[in-house]
């Protein structure tokens, strides 16, 4: 029982040491920009996670996606940055990613923990202080709590909640990771570090900047400003 204690420890240690820049690209969300090209810029301005989310319509399937996934994973591995993988435990283990984002929707963070093996990243997505209780009793290593803006990303998004549930979240398992996300700018990020966040989790504001190694030391510039 120790040594996983110990390992999941380790996991949420070196994955948040610093103020985390969370990147979730999917093909949707690149608006005609080279969905590699856009990764790998984004790596080398510093994210500190990257989570491949392939949704909508036109997602990528089957050994397409699984070729494009191993290309995030192989960009991911040269800059040294986890690769996370939204939802889709199979092509997770497939390729050996290093951890799988679930939502509500998904499956439990329980059986996900029984299919990828305990030296693997697990982040759960949660809503409410009830959901983030069971994440956390079922072993998630951090929570994604939102969304905390008005978001375009996700078409089935809640109501956004602002950071006071994050706060909420947060304090009460301070040893557990929380990331916020949805809405979040380098102008509005300030609030979300403030409540206790460990790290923000962005799609469009990254996806869509114009110099993206630029926004994200913006980003990066918003966390120092945090206390
Ligand atoms: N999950 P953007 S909001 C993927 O509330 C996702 O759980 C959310 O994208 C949640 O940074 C969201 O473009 C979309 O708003 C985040």
């Amino acid at each position: 029982m120790q040594h996983i204690i110990n390992s999941a420890l380790r996991r949420r240690c070196s994955l948040f040491s610093k103020p985390a820049i969370y990147f979730i690209m999917g093909t949707a969300n690149v608006k005609g920009k080279e969905p590699l090209v856009l990764l790998e810029q984004a790596l080398l301005g510093g994210i500190s996670l990257f989570q491949l989310r392939e949704k909508g319509p036109l997602a990528l399937k089957g050994d397409t996606l699984r070729r494009f996934a191993l290309e995030c994973q192989k960009l991911c591995n040269t800059h040294r940055v986890p690769f996370i993988v939204n939802d889709d435990v199979e092509l997770a283990c497939m390729i050996g990613a290093d951890g799988v984002h679930v939502g509500q929707e998904d499956l439990d963070c329980a059986s996900v923990r029984s299919r990828i093996g305990e030296g693997k990243i697990i982040g759960v997505s949660v809503h409410s202080m009830e959901e983030a209780k069971i994440a956390v009793k079922e072993g998630a290593d951090y929570l994604g709590v939102g969304p905390v803006y008005e978001t375009q990303s996700k078409h089935d998004a809640k109501a956004p909640a602002g950071v006071n549930r994050i706060m909420e979240i947060s304090q009460l398992f301070s040893e557990i990771p929380v990331v916020g996300i949805g809405g979040i700018t380098p102008d509005n990020a300030r609030a979300v570090w403030k409540a206790g966040v460990a790290g923000v989790a962005v799609i469009s504001a990254l996806a869509e900047a114009k110099d993206i190694a630029m926004q994200i030391n913006k980003f990066k510039a918003s966390s120092e400003r945090r206390r």
